[in-house]
C-alpha cells in the first residue's frame, strides 16, 4: 500500500472525549483519567502516545508555456499525516493542471479545473520519499509564459514528551479500560496555547483524545491598588489607576483588561494594559477622570471581568472577585467644555434679501463648565475635499451653552466657480494649547454658489460669543 487514508475508529470511546487542562504553569504536572469502551474488534498490543502536529512549509516558484510541463521532486520527510499541495497563479485566463506522483512514480491525485487560477492536490499518511509535482500548461494565453508559485504544507506528527499516557495493553471487545495521563510543563516553558492529542494505537488502529493546554507563565495575585491623582488639586480627580499584582513564572509581555462599571453597572468603559514583566510586579490601568466624569451616572465605581493575557492573547487568567473604587463620577475632572453637536449655517442670517455675504460663517454650540479662553479651530472644504479656508476663533467662554461663530474666506470658492455643499471639518476645541475635543465632520451647508458672494473687500471680525 502507497498511502493509507486515515480511518477514525468510532468503535473506541473515551470519556471525557477531550482533556481541556485549561491554564497550567511552567514545571506543574496535571493529571487526568479515562475510561476507554471498546464497542469494536478486541484491540492488542495497544500502546499510548502524547502527540503534537507542526506544519512546515515548502515554496517554489516558476513559469511555464502553453502545452509544456514543469516538474519538481519533493521530499516527504517521516511522520507525515497530511500532505497539500497548493498551485496558484495570477491570470484567470490561464489554465495549469497540478499532478501528484508518490515515490514509487504512481500517479496519486490531479487537479485541473476551469475558470479559477488554483489547483490542490494532497495525500494523507504519505510514504516517506522523493515524490514528484507536475505541473502543465493547459492553457495559456494571455503571455507566452504563465509565473506560478507552487506550496506544500505538511502536517508533522511528533511525539510530545510532556505527555505521559498509560493503559491496558489489550481491549477486549465488548470491555472496557482505564487510561491515565499526565502533563508536565517544563519549568523553562514559555506562555502559549498549545494542542495535540494522545494516541492510542493498536497494530491496527489509531484512536485520538484530543488535549489542549494553556502554559500561563503568570497568574493575577488578586491584589490591587488604587490609586486617583488629582493635578490640579481642585478635589477632583483627573485620572484613575488601578495596579493589578501579577505572579510572574515565566517572564514575558502580559495583558491586564477589565471594564469599568458604574453604581447603576453600566459601562464607562474597557480599560486595558500591557507590560513586559521579568518577574512577579504589577500591570497599572488608567483611565481619565473626565471620561469618567462624562460616562458615568453614580457611584461607587467597580472594576470587573478581570482577565490576564499572554503575550499571544491567550487567557491565561481571571480574577473572580470585582474592585470597589468608593468615588462617584462627580469626584471626577469634568470636561472644561464640549461641542453640543449642534452647528448652524449663519452665512446668510441678518442679511436683507439680495444682500451678498461676504464670508462663509458656521455657528458651533459649545457647553462650558470650566470658564476661561479657548480655541476652535476647523477646516472649510467643497464636496471634492478642496480647502476653501482654515480658520480659528480664540474667545473667552462663560460657563453655560452657547454659539460660537466661526468665519470663512470664501474668496478660493469663488475662484473655483463651481456650485458646492460646503463641508466644516477637522473641527477642535483647545483650552491653552491643548485639544480637549475633535469632530472629523462638522456641518454640511446646502449647496452655495459663488455667486451668493460678494467679491468686494471684506473685513475680517473675530466674533465674541454673541450674549443669549
Ligand atoms: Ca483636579
Amino acid at each position: 500500500m502507497d498511502y493509507v487514508l486515515e480511518v477514525e475508529r468510532t468503535l473506541l470511546a473515551a470519556t471525557p472525549k477531550r482533556w481541556s487542562v485549561g491554564s497550567a504553569v511552567p514545571g506543574e504536572t496535571r493529571e487526568a483519567s479515562f475510561s476507554l469502551t471498546n464497542s469494536g474488534p478486541t484491540l492488542a498490543n495497544v500502546t499510548y502516545l502524547g502527540m503534537m502536529e507542526n506544519v512546515e512549509t515548502e515554496v517554489w516558484t516558476g513559469s511555464i508555456g502553453d502545452k509544456v510541463i514543469w516538474t519538481v521532486p519533493i521530499e516527504v520527510p517521516e511522520n507525515v499525516t497530511r500532505f497539500g499541495l497548493g498551485l496558484s497563479w495570477d491570470d484567470p485566463d490561464s489554465d495549469l493542471a497540478l499532478l501528484l506522483f508518490n515515490q514509487n512514480g504512481r500517479p496519486v491525485d490531479v487537479s485541473y479545473g476551469e475558470g479559477e487560477a488554483g489547483e490542490e492536490v494532497g495525500a494523507s499518511h504519505p510514504v516517506p520519499g522523493v515524490w514528484r509535482a507536475i505541473v502543465y500548461g493547459y492553457h495559456v494565453t494571455t503571455r507566452s509564459r504563465q509565473p506560478f508559485e507552487l506550496e506544500a504544507t505538511f502536517y508533522v506528527q511528533e511525539t510530545w514528551e510532556w505527555v505521559r499516557a498509560t493503559g491496558p495493553g489489550r481491549l477486549d471487545s465488548g470491555t472496557s479500560g482505564r487510561l491515565n495521563a499526565s502533563i508536565a510543563v517544563p519549568p523553562n516553558a514559555s506562555s502559549e496555547g498549545l494542542e495535540g492529542y494522545i494516541q492510542v494505537r493498536s497494530d491496527h488502529d489509531r484512536f485520538t483524545i484530543p488535549v489542549s493546554l494553556t502554559v500561563a507563565g503568570a497568574s493575577l495575585t488578586g491584589t490591587s491598588t488604587t490609586d486617583l491623582i488629582d493635578e490640579d488639586g481642585d478635589g477632583l480627580y483627573e485620572e484613575l489607576c488601578i495596579e493589578v499584582g501579577v505572579e510572574v513564572t515565566a517572564p514575558g509581555e502580559y495583558r491586564v483588561e477589565g471594564s469599568l462599571l458604574d453604581g447603576n453597572r453600566s459601562a464607562i468603559g474597557w480599560l486595558g494594559s500591557t507590560k513586559l514583566l521579568e518577574e512577579d510586579g504589577s500591570i497599572e490601568i488608567c483611565v481619565n477622570g473626565s471620561e469618567i466624569w462624562k460616562s458615568g451616572g453614580c457611584g461607587p465605581l467597580s472594576l470587573e471581568n478581570l482577565f490576564l493575557y499572554s503575550g499571544e492573547g491567550d487567557i491565561i487568567d481571571r480574577f473572580e472577585g470585582n474592585i470597589t473604587i468608593l468615588k462617584c463620577p462627580q469626584d471626577f475632572q469634568p470636561i472644561p467644555a464640549r461641542f453640543t453637536g449642534r452647528y448652524l449655517d449663519l452665512t446668510l442670517s441678518g442679511k436683507e434679501p439680495g444682500e451678498k455675504p461676504s464670508s462663509v460663517i458656521i455657528g458651533v454650540e459649545v457647553d462650558v463648565q470650566t470658564p476661561g479662553r479657548y480655541e476652535i479651530a476647523g477646516r472649510l472644504v467643497d464636496e471634492d475635499g478642496f480647502e476653501i479656508d482654515a480658520a480659528e476663533v480664540a474667545a473667552s467662554l462663560e460657563a453655560g451653552v452657547q454659539m460660537v461663530n466661526i468665519t470663512f474666506d470664501p474668496i478660493r470658492f469663488t475662484m473655483l466657480g463651481e456650485p458646492s455643499r460646503l463641508h466644516l471639518i477637522n473641527l477642535t476645541l483647545s483650552r491653552e494649547g491643548e485639544v480637549i475635543e475633535r469632530v472629523d465632520e462638522a456641518i454640511s451647508t446646502e449647496s452655495r454658489s459663488p455667486e451668493e458672494f460678494t467679491m468686494a473687500k471684506k473685513i475680517y471680525v473675530i466674533s465674541p460669543p454673541p450674549s443669549t
